[in-house]
């Protein structure tokens, strides 16, 4: 029993090695009335790069961090979803990871002239990529819950 297991485990370490990645730097962006929008790190480039500094209580402790990322806000202007902030506010985008995880945002939360939030879409955490995917940075929550990782679709609605 000891020596199958021996034998086994270099080759299952083998095979996790040689899958590809789960957690992808994409996203898809969702508008009712639109064809779904790829974003990735294509489509991030073409946006300002903010950074923010984030920190925030889990089961493991005070996690902190500085990420680099797009300003959701950003994104949705880029898209011309908030060109009326106004009319925008009854909008919110709701956040979907890989493991089923949700959270939904709002436009007045993150409209600078009202909740002024500076919500991040991040895909790098203290210089190096991350390795779940793209994950939402949410500087002055205490706790982690809306810091959700392998991001799978943003769905304003
Ligand atoms: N996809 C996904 N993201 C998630 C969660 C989750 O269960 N799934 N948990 C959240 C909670 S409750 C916390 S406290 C933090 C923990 O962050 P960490 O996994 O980087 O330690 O992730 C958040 N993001
Ligand atoms: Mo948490």
């Amino acid at each position: 029993m000891q020596s199958w297991s021996y034998r086994i485990a270099p080759v299952f370490l083998a095979a996790l090695l040689a899958m590809p990645a789960a957690a992808a730097e994409t996203a898809q962006l969702t508008v009712p009335g639109h064809e779904a929008e790829v974003i990735d790190m294509a489509a991030l480039s073409q946006l300002p790069v903010t950074e923010v500094a984030s920190a925030f209580r889990s089961s493991k402790g005070i996690e902190t961090g500085v990420y680099k990322g797009v300003l959701l806000w950003d994104l949705l202007s880029a898209k011309g979803l908030v060109d009326d902030p106004k009319a925008a506010m009854r909008h919110t985008i709701l956040v979907s990871a890989g493991d089923g995880h949700q959270i939904a945002f709002s436009v007045g939360e993150i409209a600078p002239e009202f909740g002024a939030r500076p919500i991040l879409l991040a895909y790098e955490m203290n210089g190096k990529p991350i390795p779940d995917g793209l994950r939402m940075v949410v500087p002055g929550d205490m706790r982690g819950a809306r810091h959700i990782k392998d991001i799978v679709t943003l769905d304003y609605r």
